[in-house]
């Protein structure tokens, strides 16, 4: 029989040192088995419009006692924000844009589900091992599937910030992975903000360590003694036996 699972997560926010403004949000319930991170953009308050109608369409989820319809229900939840996103972005203005990126996750029992738009990220830590399991959906990803860039030289591409999927783009299409929690995995969701700005090692090393809330402390204090020019956004999720 398949271990008992609990969950421990800690998330937060922060605005950054450059930033006036957080588009950035986060929800986390252990309880019901849903942790997001969303990042907004849009300028003039329509940002953090925008992630705050992702999360709390999220929030209001109660547990599914089956992933695969609690996936559906979600992403198509998210469509309908995608609608209603859009239809203002126009009411607004021809040129307006009003959009998040989501990176959601989903338990039940001992099985998982990443739901992604844009690059915010979930990663997966088993065994030290760090697995990143969304993939983003931005331009220099595009051109390092198409072979046309190299992983290294992604950082510094000036495109590197260009999202392609997002709740209010429009087109919108999830991505979308499933697999196996067993205890001692830990999961960390986290806007670009925080991927920006610290390697994969950095982010393996300081997940595995401590509580969940310390995990993601030293890494929020990781990014603003590094400059913190975005926005920035942690959700470290612990499953424990018992
Ligand atoms: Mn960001």
């Amino acid at each position: 029989m398949a271990a008992q699972l609990h969950f421990v997560s800690h998330g937060l926010t922060h605005v950054g040192l450059v930033r006036d403004r957080n588009e950035d949000a986060f929800l986390e319930r252990p309880e019901h088995g849903i942790w997001a991170v969303a990042d907004g953009m849009g300028g003039h308050e329509q940002g953090d419009y925008a992630s705050a109608r992702v999360i709390d369409r999220l929030a209001a989820f109660k547990p599914f006692a089956d992933l695969e319809e609690f996936t559906d229900e979600v992403r198509r939840a998210l469509s309908h924000i995608d609608v209603h996103l859009r239809a203002r972005a126009k009411a607004t203005g021809p040129q307006a844009v009003i959009a998040s990126t989501v990176a959601c996750l989903l338990v039940y029992r001992e099985e998982f589900a990443a739901v992604w738009a844009g690059d915010s990220r979930v990663y997966q830590l088993r065994d030290g091992e760090l697995t990143q399991l969304t993939i983003d959906h931005s331009r220099v990803q595009e051109l390092i599937a198409a072979g046309q860039l190299t992983s290294a030289e992604a950082s510094g591409h000036p495109e590197a910030h260009v999202v392609t999927r997002a709740i209010g783009a429009g087109r919108l299409h999830f991505g979308t992975r499933v697999g196996v929690v067993r205890p001692g995995d830990r999961f960390l969701l986290c806007t670009d903000g925080l991927t920006n700005m610290v390697g994969g090692d950095e982010i393996a090393r300081e997940v595995a360590g401590g509580t969940a809330q310390a995990a993601a402390e030293r890494l929020r204090d990781l990014v603003l003694a590094r400059g913190a020019a975005d926005n920035l956004t942690i959700v470290v999720v612990a499953a424990e036996a018992g």
